[in-house]
């Protein structure tokens, strides 16, 4: 099972600014953990990380049949990008939504995001160990959705060897 994840604007600056609200951990130390439980967890990672909503959406379209889902956390870009929405479900990927902070204890404008329509679920305010829980109700997701179409499948090839005789 492979997981691409996706990290939105200003990311790259934690753990070096503001870390009253995102803490002291790099985005390196971040995606170092991540990989560790990952591997325990036979999941393969992919990293990406931009500061242009453009790369962001070209990152996402490139996640069909690539990947078989996808952790992101927007970013500011939750807020304000419909092309970023779109691209989400247009690959039609199960997708988890993480935030570091808790986006409905803040600003007004940060308590609205227009990405997560286009989610499976969203996890906010958990800190970096969001990306944890993310991590393990996505590949929970692609497990479940696997097995079903497994199951498709077969209940198909049943049909049609019946039809057949
Ligand atoms: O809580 C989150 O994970 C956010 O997605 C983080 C975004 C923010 O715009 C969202 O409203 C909530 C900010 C990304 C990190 O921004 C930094 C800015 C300066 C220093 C360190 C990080």
């Amino acid at each position: 099972m492979k997981i691409a994840v996706i990290q939105g604007p200003n990311l790259n600056m934690l753990g070096i600014r503001e870390q009253h609200i995102y803490g002291p951990m790099t985005l390196e130390q971040l995606h170092t953990q991540l990989q560790a439980s990952a591997k325990e967890n036979n999941v393969e990672l992919e990293f990406f990380q931009s500061n242009l909503e453009g790369e962001l959406v070209d990152k996402i379209q490139e996640c069909l049949g690539t990947v078989n889902g996808i952790l992101i956390n927007p970013a500011a870009y939750s807020h304000t990008s419909i092309a970023i929405k779109d691209a989400l479900g247009a690959v039609n990927l199960p997708v988890v939504e993480v935030h570091i902070s808790n986006i409905y204890k803040r600003e007004e404008f940060r308590q609205k995001s227009i990405t997560a329509s286009a989610s499976t679920g969203v996890i906010t305010g958990f800190g970096p160990f969001g990306y944890h829980l993310g991590l393990l109700s996505l590949s929970q997701i692609i497990s479940e959705v696997q097995a079903n179409q497994e199951a498709n499948k077969k209940a198909n090839e049943k049909l049609e060897k019946e039809q057949k005789s």
